[in-house]
C-alpha cells in the first residue's frame, strides 16, 4: 500500500461504527441513522448468542452495504471471509483468535482492506505484512466483548505509532466522545465504536457528537 492510501485509509477510519443484530435491535434503523450523522467506516461484526447465520445473515450484510454504499462509507465484515467475498465486501476485520491474517490476505487478494486486531507490539509486527490497518484496544473497560482483555488505555497506540508512523490504528474498547481527543493525540487515526452509539437512547445525537470532534 502507498503512503497516499495510506493516509486516505487513515482519514477513512475516523469514526468506525461497529455493529451487529446483538448489539442494536433495530440493526437497520442503527446503521441508516449513523451513517447519516457521520459514521466514516463501518462493520458488521455478527457475533454472540442470538447471532444472524447462513441466509439470514448475508441478506442482513446486503441489506447494510447498500446503506454504506448510498453513503460512500466503506462496509467491512467481520471474521468471514467468504461472506465478504461472495457479497463484494470493502475488507474483513479479524481478531487474534480468528483466521490468520496471511490466510485471509491471500484469499480476499491486494485490494481489498483487511484489518487486524492486536494487543502487542509482536502482534502488531506480525499483522503488518498482511494488514492495512490495526484496531488496538481495549482503550477502556467495555461490555461488548467478554474476552476483551485488561484495559489497557492508549500506551500501545504509543508505541505502535512510534514504530510505525504511517500504520493506520484505530482505538476501541468502552469509547465515549469525551475520549476521543486523547487518543487521536497519542497517535489513533480513529475510534471504533459499538455500544456508545448502538446503545445510546438517540443514536443521531450520539454519532454526532463524535463526528464533530
Ligand atoms: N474489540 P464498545 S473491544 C469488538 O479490545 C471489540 O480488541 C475490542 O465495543 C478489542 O465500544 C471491543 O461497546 C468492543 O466498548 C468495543
Amino acid at each position: 500500500m502507498t503512503s497516499c492510501t495510506k493516509r486516505a485509509l487513515a482519514k477513512q477510519l475516523r469514526l468506525y461504527f461497529v455493529c451487529g443484530t446483538t448489539d442494536s435491535s433495530d440493526l437497520v434503523m442503527t446503521v441508516e441513522t449513523a451513517l447519516r450523522c457521520g459514521v466514516t467506516c463501518f462493520q458488521f461484526r455478527e457475533k454472540g448468542k442470538g447471532a444472524l447465520y447462513g441466509d439470514e445473515k448475508e441478506a442482513m450484510a446486503k441489506t447494510l452495504q447498500h446503506l454504506c454504499r448510498r453513503a460512500n462509507v466503506p462496509f467491512i465484515v467481520n471474521d468471514d471471509v467468504e461472506l465478504a467475498r461472495s457479497i463484494g465486501a470493502d475488507g474483513v476485520h479479524v481478531g487474534q483468535d480468528d483466521l490468520p491474517a496471511e490466510w485471509v490476505r491471500q484469499q480476499l487478494g491486494p485490494d481489498k482492506w483487511l484489518g487486524v486486531s492486536v494487543h502487542t507490539m509482536e502482534e502488531a509486527s506480525a499483522a503488518l505484512p498482511f494488514a492495512d490497518y490495526v484496531g488496538i484496544g481495549p482503550i477502556h473497560a467495555t461490555t461488548s466483548k467478554a474476552d476483551a482483555g485488561h484495559v489497557r488505555g492508549t500506551e500501545l497506540i504509543q508505541q505502535v505509532r512510534r514504530h510505525y508512523p504511517l500504520l493506520p490504528i484505530v482505538g476501541i474498547g468502552g469509547i465515549r466522545p469525551e475520549h476521543v481527543p486523547a487518543i487521536i493525540h497519542d497517535g489513533a487515526d480513529g475510534v471504533a465504536v459499538i455500544s456508545a452509539i448502538a446503545s445510546a437512547p438517540d443514536v443521531a445525537a450520539a454519532t454526532r457528537r463524535f463526528a464533530c470532534l
